[in-house]
């Protein structure tokens, strides 16, 4: 068989049986190849960064490794946007770009010049800071290992995106019968055994008194979610979430206490930031967890990380109240999970964060709609779920559409999730093409910004063209509400290039041209289910006053306790109960008496 024969019929092995992609000269013989195979579908993008986002979502919404296939030079450098979001949230995606004949390279004729192929452009140099492995293939008798190591890198350890550039004569060439390398990664990620995982996480909570645990994306990909779920469920004590692991369990468990950080609930902030023992399961506490004051996120509490990535562990190094992190995939603590006492509590300690989660989980005062008598996006949200089946998809984009999504969206069984660390506009639609493709007969929804829904808006054809059972909401406020709401605290209010010379298409007019159905949506009301109980893509378009902000928030240099609106004095120090308390300190340290 050829190069391209063999890639096609790679991919049909490992399960990517539908392709993702845009056709190129440089691509065209492995298009052809697939075209080919039998056993073998494609999916044509507009635009190969919607290609790389929708693979993207299919670890996420199946586990299974989506793949595309691009051309060389835009066609593979357009890949970049959605690599990044595979990679900075440990998702395995392939990536396979056409490349130009090495007989038309830039080495060929030893002249070091710009370019020397038409369309040639070193895609590997530029993806390796965002891949777990990039490869051009220049031996033909090298393919097959070169895609076996690829595909097994991006499944290993720390999961991520791999990317492989195979040369138009290589995909010409004739590679013999089909014959899997098997390669299999060496990477190791667990150092600790599992007895002894039992062992730390029994001292770490041995002699605390108010225990949390923080359920990151971690476990889910992993795949140790129900076993966590169920032990959580088990030992009573209290959880809080991240964004990317909200997916992984049910939200009506009654000691999950909401997602904690800049966006977060409350409540659960106020847990972080009152417990003596942290335990961090798989979560990588970015910036926007522990804030841009993130010395002072749980500053009352030892804190203990579990995680498979061990550079993630040693950025805690400086911090006195983090133990050593526990290099460990946490699939293997599903064996030791009988051996994990149940972590003592104090009967105050119980009393508080029940007391906590009933004031502020669940609860979303929004003000501007409350003023203007809008709609309130977290009301909308709530009132969406209602609609959902219990198996539904729910892909979200970035801004503050996002914030709203996962303040307000309680899962029992849905799938949610959006691209976390990179966080582009634009994501959500891409993405929710890839979970429609790949699961027919689920309910697929798109939560996205007016904003964001710009980015990748072309896609509406590949949804029209496969009638895609897709609900694209869109949360329009008329602008970049996020960046407004950032502006309107640190610059005046001047809303440059976000509602001042930011414009937007008569989104009725742009979906009807793509022969899809449109609802524009100016009172909860109509929201409705019948809106979500048709089987083909519509996009629901739904009004909220230009000013709706994103409540709470926590604002430039504060600690996560407190957010944006800021609570009375009273309220504040009735919930700082046992943590340390900034604002009291503040007001200690001015009545000191001098000495
Ligand atoms: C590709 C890309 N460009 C710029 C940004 C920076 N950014 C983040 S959110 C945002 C505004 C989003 O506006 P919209 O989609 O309308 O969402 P809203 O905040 O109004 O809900 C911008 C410009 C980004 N995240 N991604
Ligand atoms: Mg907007």
């Amino acid at each position: 068989m050829t190069g391209a024969e063999y890639i096609a019929e790679f991919l049909r092995r490992r399960g990517s049986t539908n392709i993702f992609l845009m056709t190129g000269g440089a691509c065209a013989f492995i298009v052809d190849a697939i075209g080919r195979n039998p056993g073998m579908q494609y999916t044509c993008f507009q635009h190969e960064q919607a290609a790389a986002m929708a693979a993207d979502s299919l670890w996420r919404t199946n586990k299974i490794v989506g793949a595309t296939v691009v051309t060389s030079g835009p066609g593979a450098t357009n890949l970049i946007t959605g690599i990044a979001c595979s990679y900075f949230d440990s998702i395995p995606t392939l990536h396979i770009t056409g490349q130009v004949n090495q007989n038309e390279e830039l080495n060929y004729k030893g002249a070091n010049v710009r370019q020397a192929g038409f369309q040639e452009t070193n895609i590997v140099e530029m993806v390796r800071p965002i891949t777990k492995y990039a490869v051009k293939v220049t031996d033909s008798k090298d393919l097959k290992y070169e895609l076996s190591k690829a595909y097994s890198i991006a499944i290993s350890g720390r999961m991520g995106p791999v990317l492989v550039d195979i040369p138009m004569d290589i995909q010409q060439a004739d590679v013999g019968e089909y014959s899997d390398d098997g390669f299999e990664s060496t990477e190791t990620v667990t150092k600790v055994v599992p007895t002894n995982l039992a062992t730390t996480v029994n001292e770490f909570f041995g002699s605390g008194e108010r225990p949390l645990v923080l359920f990151g994306a971690g476990v889910g990909l992993s795949g140790a979610e129900k076993e966590t779920e169920a032990w959580l469920i088990e030992s009573k004590i209290p959880f809080v979430s991240s964004w990317n692991g909200m997916t992984y369990f049910n939200h009506k468990v009654p000691n999950y206490c909401g997602i904690i950080g800049v966006y977060g609930n409350r409540g659960a902030n106020f847990l972080i930031q009152n417990c003596d023992r942290l335990l961090v399961l798989g979560s990588r506490l970015d910036n926007r967890q522990r804030s841009g004051n993130a010395s002072s996120f749980a500053r009352s509490a030892r804190v203990l990380v579990i995680d498979i990535d061990n550079e993630e562990l040693i950025k805690y190094q400086n911090n006195s109240n983090y133990e050593p992190g526990v290099h460990f995939d946490l699939y293997k603590i599903i064996s030791c999970l009988v051996d994990i006492k149940t972590p003592f509590q104090s009967d105050s300690w119980v009393k508080y964060w029940k007391e906590t989660k009933e004031k502020y989980f669940g609860k979303f005062p929004s003000s501007i709609p409350e003023k203007h008598g809008t709609i309130s996006p977290l009301e909308a949200v709530c009132k969406i779920t209602t609609y959902l089946d219990s198996n539904s998809i729910v892909a979200v984009d970035t801004g503050a559409c996002a914030c709203w999504v996962f303040l307000s969206f309680f899962r029992t069984e849905q799938t949610v999730f959006t691209a976390g660390g990179n966080s582009p506009m634009g994501y959500a639609l891409p993405a929710s093409i890839g979970a429609a493709i790949y699961n027919p007969n689920k309910q697929v929804i798109s939560i996205n910004g007016d904003g964001g829904m710009q980015l990748n808006l072309q896609e509406l054809q590949t949804i029209k063209s496969h009638n895609l059972n897709i609900k694209i909401i869109i949360f329009n406020n008329f602008g970049y509400g996020i960046i407004k709401q950032f502006q309107d605290s640190y610059s005046s209010g001047r809303h440059f290039a976000t509602g001042d010379g930011y414009s937007q298409p008569d989104f009725k007019k742009v979906v009807e041209a793509y022969d899809i159905e449109y609802h524009r949506i100016k009172k909860i009301e109509d929201i409705r289910s019948d809106l979500f109980s048709s089987s083909g893509p519509a996009v629901i378009d739904i009004c909220l006053h230009p000013d709706t902000m994103i409540e709470p928030k926590l604002e430039m240099g504060r600690s996560i306790e407190d957010q944006f609106p800021y609570l009375s004095d009273e309220e504040f120090n009735l919930a700082m109960m046992f943590g340390f308390n900034a604002r009291l300190d503040v007001l200690r340290r001015k009545f000191a008496p001098e000495v």
